[in-house]
């Protein structure tokens, strides 16, 4: 028996319920249920002393231990296995006799020992549970709070989805201690293979595009290969002779990433890694891992997550049941929580299901806010766009606010709102969303199209452009496929032409006008005047006749 603690004088039926509170079990998502709560309550009321219990993510009971009256010594279970970035996958609920929220001594046993949380639960003098206090750690923030702490909460209403909100703060924090080493495995090679003379510079456009992707997910461009072939090889994408340069340049470089420009079907992707013995992503992993790197709300972690996952699960070779190089995250980052990493696929696939249960719950509350907003009945206008063109320095040009702007790929990734006044006390909403990208991963799309259904509601669609960039009309080719997939192609819109001021305005007018769009320079907001008006006519002046 591994009763821990002050045991001295407890009578043999007090000792026998202690000992069999070793074999409960709660549901892996409850912190604890009532029932057990109920039983832990009674129990230390009746001896006067503290009871706490260990519980794992399975929800199983693995040690107990004793107090006193108003303290409780924890067991030394040693150092916490597995680096830094975990968790010990233990709980620790506790009785508190006088129904006191959480002590200093309990903030540093859950510092100390890496718990997963830390809870205490008053015990009311007839021995009922009373009200409870939670505590976690949080990763290094600006804010600088190592912990949460909830309460005083219903002990028959914790919050549910405990192992989700455990294990994406356990992700958070392996990111944050990666995010520190500077390493050669944050310095990529990227590689692209075209199939057509003719189309060099296109390829050219894609690499720097590919570039960028890599600079927004934090990476050092070592070079870039272009190869021009017949076909890309059925093993190697690129030609064997080419691949074995490669890994020479890589040893040069000091470089430890390969990133191939086009998608990788599992089985390329360990031949090229087993023959280079570099790690090897595609484009489709790199955009997700920027994503991955960028999304803060609970709500869109979990969205890229199960993106990451869908787009890793059928890569798993049969005998690959641990992800293995190829498919973790970059950078010395893990993968999407290197827990699942080393569970495997069938695990992979529960969290996956567990992942879609949460997003449906949340997507239901989401569309009972926007029934309430629609109520509000303001027209909305909605900026699109390919990332990067400027639609959060539009929002904040237009509306005076301050949405984060950022010269990288993906900065924004949710949608802001925000209220523009037009003279005459009239108003609309005006709302920036996350930007669009030629071959955008398709689990990505699914994954934050409910957060793009708002889009639905627009009565005028902004889709901006930045016509300084020499490949301007592919972005405006690729967002409008992806506005049809979105079923938004009939939402009227407006082209903005924007960062005017990097281009000779003769040069570029003819091609404005004729796709009746308009200029301007987000950074100058004396040069939205025309789009105010464009925007003023389209809502109020139709509208009337
Ligand atoms: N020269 C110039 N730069 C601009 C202009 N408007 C925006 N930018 C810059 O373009 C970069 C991207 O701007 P954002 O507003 O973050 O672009 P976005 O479309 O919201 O990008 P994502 O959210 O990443 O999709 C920033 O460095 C801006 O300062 C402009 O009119 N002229
Ligand atoms: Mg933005």
């Amino acid at each position: 028996m591994t009763v821990h603690g002050n045991l001295t004088g407890l009578k043999a039926n007090q000792l026998a319920a202690l000992s069999r509170m070793e074999a409960r079990r709660v549901p892996p998502s409850r912190i604890i249920t009532p029932e057990f709560a109920a039983v832990l309550c009674m129990l230390s009321r009746e001896i006067g002393r503290q009871i706490g219990v260990f519980i794992d993510r399975r929800g199983q009971v693995t040690d107990v231990a004793v107090g006193d009256f108003d303290r409780i010594m924890l067991p030394d279970f040693g150092r916490v296995r597995g680096g830094e970035g975990r968790f010990r996958g233990l709980r620790f609920i506790h009785t508190h006799l006088r129904q006191e929220p959480l002590s200093r001594e309990d903030m540093t046993d859950l510092t100390k020992l890496r718990l997963d949380m830390i809870a205490a639960l008053g015990v009311s003098p007839e021995g009922v549970p009373g009200s409870v206090y939670l505590a976690h750690l949080l990763p290094p923030s600006a804010t600088g709070a190592l912990h949460r702490v909830l309460g005083p909460l219903n002990p028959g209403a914790l919050p549910d989805d405990f192992i989700l909100l455990i294990e994406s703060l356990e992700a958070e924090f392996a990111k944050q201690v990666s995010g520190r080493k500077v390493t050669r495995e944050n310095r990529a090679i990227l590689i692209h293979v075209a199939t057509n003379r003719q189309r060099l510079p296109e390829a050219r456009r894609s690499l720097d595009e590919l570039a960028e992707l890599a600079r927004s997910a934090g990476l050092d461009v070592a070079d870039r290969i272009l190869q021009v072939r017949d076909r890309p090889d059925r093993r190697f994408v690129l030609g064997e002779g080419k691949l074995e340069d490669v890994v020479v340049r890589a040893m040069q470089e000091d470089a430890e990433l390969l990133i191939m420009d086009c998608n990788l079907s599992g089985n390329q992707a360990r031949a090229i890694a087993d023959k280079t013995e570099l790690k090897v992503i595609d484009r489709t992993q790199l955009i997700l891992e920027i994503f991955a790197q960028r999304a803060t709300s609970a709500d869109g972690r979990l969205k890229v997550e199960l993106a990451q996952l869908k787009y890793l699960i059928p890569r798993l070779g049969a005998k690959d049941d641990s992800l293995s190089r190829l498919t973790g995250g970059i950078g010395g980052r893990k993968g999407p929580g290197e827990t699942k990493m080393e569970i495997g696929r069938r695990r992979a696939k529960e969290r996956v299901g567990r992942l879609q249960a949460r997003l449906a719950q949340l997507a239901k509350g989401r569309a009972q806010r926007r029934v309430r907003r629609q109520k509000s009945e303001l027209p909305i206008v909605s900026i699109v766009g390919y990332t990067n063109a400027g639609k959060s320095t539009l929002l904040n040009a237009l509306t005076r606010s301050d949405v984060p702007v950022e010269d990288r790929l993906f900065a924004t990734l949710e949608t802001a709102s925000r209220r523009l006044r037009f003279p005459r006390d009239r108003e609309i909403i005006v709302t920036d969303t996350v930007g669009f990208i030629r071959d955008l991963p398709p689990d990505l799309v699914d994954a934050f199209k409910a957060t793009l259904e708002e889009l639905q509601d627009a009565t005028l669609l902004l889709h901006v452009v930045d016509i300084g960039d020499p490949a301007h009309r592919e972005h405006i080719v690729a967002v409008e496929k992806i506005l049809a997939e979105l079923a938004l192609s009939h939402i009227p819109r407006l082209f903005v032409f924007n960062k005017a001021d990097l281009v000779e305005e003769g040069e570029v007018l003819p091609f404005v006008e004729a796709e009746g769009g308009v200029l301007i320079s987000a950074r100058n907001r004396q040069s939205l005047h025309p789009l105010l008006s464009r925007i003023e006519q389209h809502i109020w002046h139709r509208a009337k006749d």
